[in-house]
């Protein structure tokens, strides 16, 4: 369990005896999708840099993972988002203008800016409303899926979280229930090395996460997170497990947080530079743009292409919404009471 999965060899191969074996289009629609989820990133942190949106934060170095594992799993299965999952949302089929109003929260957001900043929603593609709390989701993809078991809806939960969400009790609670139950679910931990400015090592004793499913009666994989890939092969044989009654998987992707925490961090301050640079030497885009260019799918004028379409496809995004003016007022009370209470009837003043 020690062991890390890797798929691309150094040399860009596939190894034969793990490639998930994806099409050549599934293969570049997942880079694709990953290259637009780096793109949205340093786009949207500059946005927040320049005052133009509240808040942000970026998933640099994790989009194999996050990425990989939405593509893993089948549309008709739930996905509950951990907070830097906005690749996921995409191959959910998330609409970029709609993802990108929520950013704003205004009057073309479909959450009415209700929710803070990057906490979207995907209601049509199954993919759940983000909650800051860390680990607060895992309990409810294992309800979501052991309700589904129930209801015998063939389907299965994947549920994000951090290394630091592993100590929480809702980690506890919602492992310890889906063992139990055999609920179909998949537990990924982006274990991107920090939990804000705390180091994994502070985080846990356990050598590995994967290892603590041992304790709740299934099976934890180690996958290099780098790895588009290695995260497919895992997170698809623990969605195949799921839906014929297998059980869950704990799948931990060994990652790196390239970037800040959010708009609000400056990691300069707690870790050194010199990690960045050797993990970054990781980077996941790099990786599957070497196995493409192995199998000669890609060369310097297709990324050039690329780069220039999901630039001008965001640019594009934001300036429809950026146009929009703020929520309307009456949308603070829609939603909220069935009947409107006496104050809001009254509104403009006793009579
Ligand atoms: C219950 C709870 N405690 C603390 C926080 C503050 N907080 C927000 S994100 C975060 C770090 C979580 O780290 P990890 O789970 O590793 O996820 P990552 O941010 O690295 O993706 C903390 C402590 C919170 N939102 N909720
Ligand atoms: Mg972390």
């Amino acid at each position: 369990m020690g062991d890390l999965l890797r798929v691309i060899r150094d040399d860009g191969h596939a190894d034969p005896t793990a490639d998930p074996k994806l099409s050549k289009d599934e293969v570049l629609a997942l880079y694709r999708f990953m290259v637009l989820e780096r793109t949205l990133d340093n786009r949207m942190l500059s946005l927040q840099r320049q005052g133009r949106i509240g808040f942000y934060g970026p998933s640099l170095g994790q989009e194999a993972a996050i990425v990989g594992a939405a593509f893993a799993m089948e549309p008709r299965d739930w996905i509950f988002p951990q907070y830097r999952e906005p690749g996921a949302a995409l191959v959910r089929g998330m609409p970029l203008k709609e993802l990108i109003a929520q950013f704003f929260g205004n009057a073309l957001d479909p959450i009415h800016g209700r929710q803070m900043p990057c906490h979207y929603v995907y209601r049509a593609g199954n993919f759940m409303s983000i909650s800051s709390v860390v680990g607060s989701q895992i309990p409810l993809a294992v309800g979501a899926a052991w309700a589904a078991t129930i209801r015998k809806d063939p389907v299965a939960s994947l549920v994000y979280f951090g290394d630091g969400g592993t100590s929480t009790a809702d980690f506890h609670t919602g492992m310890n229930f889906a063992g139990v139950f055999k609920a179909p679910v998949v537990f990924l931990c982006n274990n991107n090395q920090w939990a804000i400015s705390v180091p994994v090592r502070r985080q846990t004793a356990s050598e590995t996460i994967a290892q603590k499913a041992v304790a709740y009666g299934f099976d934890g994989v180690r996958v290099d997170g780098m790895d588009a890939l290695a995260v497919v092969a895992a997170v698809r044989e623990a969605q195949r497990k799921a839906h014929a009654g297998g059980g869950p998987t704990l799948v931990e992707a060994v990652t790196y947080r390239l970037g800040p925490h959010s708009s609000s961090d400056d990691p300069t301050r707690y870790r050194d530079d010199k990690e960045v640079e050797a993990w970054r030497r990781h980077d996941p885009i790099d990786v599957l743009r070497t196995h493409l260019s192995a199998k000669g799918l890609w060369d310097a004028e297709a990324e050039k292409q690329l780069a220039q379409q999901l630039d001008d496809a965001i640019t594009e995004a934001v300036h429809a919404v950026e146009a929009a003016p703020p929520p309307s007022l009456e949308l603070l009370f829609t939603d909220v009471y069935a009947e409107m209470p006496w104050l809001r009837r009254l509104r403009g003043g006793r009579s």
